[in-house]
């Protein structure tokens, strides 16, 4: 949706992916992280009225193309805007089976299995040094990548689509696993909805 950008909608209650993320996090998470990255993309736009036609999406996509007095905060608070909103999008209670058709073959071709898939992002985001994000992405060639980003960084503005991505900022899970983010990884394939990863891959494809 183009500007004022909205807050998205989580589809599902605060407390809905218990155990696995709790209520409290998942309140604040939404509330106030993402509510703020929202605020603060529609102040970044507020004077620049060219740009209110375009997604956060395309703005993220041709990011260096942007007026350099709002580029870093575009990146940062349009990044957290995107990037928050497919989070809870391909999250669900009690998750949403494995990957099937297109997805699952894609998977396997690229990465030798479904699980060798989610070690990989595991690995990813473990390994990601301070605040940031693990990645699947399709590239501009149509190939899927695992990727790990800093900060609120899209795949989007380096020509990647995300199709799956998992927030490993602390705010994400520091109040119930505190320092242990391989805790948090492990529990967080629990409540995945494949459907919606699928959806996004044939959506990436298309596009
Ligand atoms: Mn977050």
């Amino acid at each position: 949706m183009p500007y004022p950008h909205p807050l998205p909608e989580l589809g599902y209650s605060y407390d809905a992916l218990e155990p696995h993320i709790d209520a409290r996090t998942m309140e604040i998470h939404h509330s106030k992280h993402h509510n703020a990255y929202t605020t603060n993309l529609n102040n970044a736009l507020k004077d620049h009225g060219a740009l209110h036609g375009q997604t956060a999406e395309q703005l993220l996509r041709g990011l260096s193309s942007l007026p350099e007095e709002i580029r870093n905060a575009v990146r940062n608070n349009g990044g957290g805007y995107v990037n928050h909103a497919l989070f809870w999008r391909i999250l669900t209670p009690g998750g949403k089976s494995t990957p099937a058709g297109e997805l699952a073959s894609a998977l396997t071709a690229s990465f030798g299995s479904f699980d060798a898939l989610k070690e990989k992002v595991t690995a990813a985001a473990t390994g990601q040094f301070g605040s940031g994000w693990g990645w699947l992405s399709m590239d501009a060639s149509g190939k899927l990548q695992v990727s790990a980003t800093a900060n609120q960084d899209s795949p989007l503005s380096q020509g990647s689509t995300p199709i799956l991505g998992v927030d490993v900022w602390e705010h994400a899970y520091y109040l119930k696993y505190q320092n242990r983010r391989p805790d948090y990884l492990a529990v967080f394939w629990n409540v995945v909805n494949w459907d919606v990863v699928a959806k996004n891959y044939v959506a990436a494809k298309g596009a």
